[in-house]
Parts: C-alpha cells; sequence; structure tokens
C-alpha cells in the first residue's frame, strides 16, 4: 500500500508518541514552505567537484551546470568513510524559475552497481528534519539515502540534497539516481529521476563517458 502523508497524519493523530515520530519527516509537506505539490520540478543531480580534489569533474558542476559523469580511484581501506577519494553527489529541486526549492519534499539517492554509499548527511543537524541510511538489498553495501528536506545549515551547500559515494577496490561502474520520495521508504517514487555515475578503479583511469 502506498502511504500517503494524510494517513500518518491521521495516525499521528490517534496513535501517540511513536507515529508523531514518524511524522517528523514529513512535517510541513506542501504548506509551510510556499511549495504547491501540483508543480511540476525539475530534478537534477550533479557530481561535485570537491573543491579542486576530483580533477576530472568540471569545477563549475552545479545544478545549473550538471557534471553527471567521474572516473575515480578507489580510496584506500584504512580512510573507513566516508574515504579519502569519496565522491561528493548533490541534488537539486528547481521550480520554473529556476529557484532551488524542496524545503520538507522527501527524496532519495540510490545507487547500485559497484560501491556504496558512505554518507547520508542529517540536512539540518539537531533540526526535525532526517536522514536515513539503508543497505535495500542487504547485501552489506549502503545503496540508498532517504532525506526529508534539503540541506539548512548555513553553510555552503544550503538547499541542496547531499551524499557521498565511496569504493575501496570493486571495479567497475556504480551508478547513482535520486528522485522524489514521498513516502520514506528509500526508493523513488516515479520515473522522474536524475542519475549519476562513477568509474571506479585503482587508477582512476578507467571507464568511458560514453552515453552519459
Ligand atoms: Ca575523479
Ligand atoms: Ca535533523
Ligand atoms: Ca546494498
Ligand atoms: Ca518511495
Amino acid at each position: 500500500m502506498r502511504v500517503t502523508s494524510r494517513s500518518l497524519v491521521v495516525l499521528a493523530i490517534t496513535g501517540g508518541a511513536l507515529a508523531a515520530t514518524s511524522t517528523g519527516a514529513f512535517a510541513g509537506h506542501g504548506s509551510d514552505s510556499g511549495y504547491d505539490r501540483g508543480d511540476d520540478l525539475r530534478v537534477v543531480s550533479y557530481i561535485n567537484g570537491d573543491g579542486g580534489k576530483n580533477a576530472d569533474v568540471d569545477p563549475n558542476s552545479s545544478c545549473f551546470n550538471p557534471d553527471q559523469y567521474d572516473m575515480q580511484k578507489f580510496s584506500s581501506p584504512a580512510s573507513g568513510n566516508p574515504g579519502d577519494n569519496n565522491v561528493h553527489n548533490d541534488a537539486c529541486f528547481l521550480d520554473n524559475d529556476g529557484n532551488k526549492v524542496g524545503k520538507n519534499i522527501g527524496a532519495s539517492f540510490v545507487a547500485s552497481g559497484t560501491g556504496y554509499i558512505s554518507a547520508c548527511p542529517d540536512p539540518d543537524g539537531a533540526g526535525p528534519a532526517v536522514a536515513r541510511l539503508r543497505d535495500l538489498n542487504g547485501d552489506g553495501r549502503n545503496d540508498s539515502c532517504f532525506q526529508s528536506s534539503y540541506q539548512e545549515k548555513g553553510v555552503a551547500g544550503d538547499f541542496e540534497y547531499h551524499v557521498r559515494v565511496n569504493n575501496t577496490g570493486m571495479e567497475g561502474e556504480q551508478q547513482v539516481k535520486w528522485g522524489r520520495d514521498d513516502d520514506a521508504d528509500g526508493r523513488i517514487d516515479d520515473r522522474n529521476d536524475d542519475d549519476v555515475k562513477v568509474d571506479w578503479s585503482a587508477t582512476g583511469l578507467t571507464g568511458s563517458s560514453y552515453s552519459w
């Protein structure tokens, strides 16, 4: 059954503290942000050049100029998480005027192929927004990051959604899709998604951006 925000509101009224906690992810959906659920939002995901650390990603990559492909060298196992060669994948909802919107719009990054999601930050720290990192297919590698809102921390990267992906030794392609996840199950709800690709290898020089 598809869980709607309306049914969760009913749960919160009747179900006490537990249900009230689960509605935190949905607080304000469509009302206090001025966002209309009927808006035709543009979904954009891109790889961040990471301040020059990621030399083969366009340093000006952004929601308005997305570079969606990267060849990357494995992180050292000793670097742990998020890893010394992790890749920053950021994303935005853009309205018809090109403004970054997305407060309290739940969205998920879903990774497949090699590697894993190594960081899924809480968008607002101690504030009400939440993040949840999951291993949906149970293979021991985290592949889903749900966030209930965009980042709001008063620092660079606000109004965008963020994850880091990493890989310490599985050669090959990692694809990361991003899109709306209104029911917070860690799976993108519809086909209106956007994606990036990372080709991982020991040298960081193997792969192809063909068709990307
Ligand atoms: Ca790179
Ligand atoms: Ca929070
Ligand atoms: Ca997995
Ligand atoms: Ca979903």
